[in-house]
């Protein structure tokens, strides 16, 4: 008995309790825009499997001069974007990044994204970081576009 609850614990150290695992990304893609389109926005779920909250705090993207954190809200029936500096993720909670509600907001491209390329996106948590890799792909039809409105 004792040396199974050791053993336990021994795994739990080497594996499950690394940080890496605390965190998984799913469904992660980005929406295909024209090729002039400046911002590109990208869409996932973060899954929080921790005992702690997990705090966004950037993204890091080679070939964007930036990337943000958005969220979309309906005010007076106009799309509006606000930039969130830090998204806080309670644990053993999902949370969605979706049209219409938080989204990373791609920003000014060196080069147009077509559907089909893929990009791999750096979370950046407090205390740990994590690679995604996310498809370029076309909205599903009956899903609210995204509205490419800047109001900074
Ligand atoms: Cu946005």
């Amino acid at each position: 008995m004792v040396r199974r609850f050791i053993m336990i614990l021994g795994w739990c150290f080497t594996i499950a309790c690394q940080a890496q695992d605390t965190v998984t990304v799913n469904d992660s893609w980005i929406q295909a825009a024209p090729p002039t389109a400046k911002v590109f926005a990208a869409y996932m779920e973060i899954v929080n499997h921790g005992d702690k909250p997990l705090t966004l705090t950037g993204i890091s993207v080679q070939g964007f001069e930036r990337a943000e954190i958005h969220h979309s809200t309906i005010i007076n029936n106009m799309a509006r974007m606000n930039k969130v500096d830090t998204l806080t993720i309670a644990p053993g909670t999902t949370q969605p990044f979706k049209p219409g509600g938080y989204h990373i907001m791609l920003i000014n491209p060196s080069h147009s994204l077509a559907p089909g390329d893929k990009l791999t996106l750096q979370l950046n948590f407090a205390g740990l970081q994590k690679s995604a890799v996310f498809m370029v792909k076309r909205a599903p039809s009956g899903q609210p576009q995204h509205h490419h409105h800047h109001h900074h």
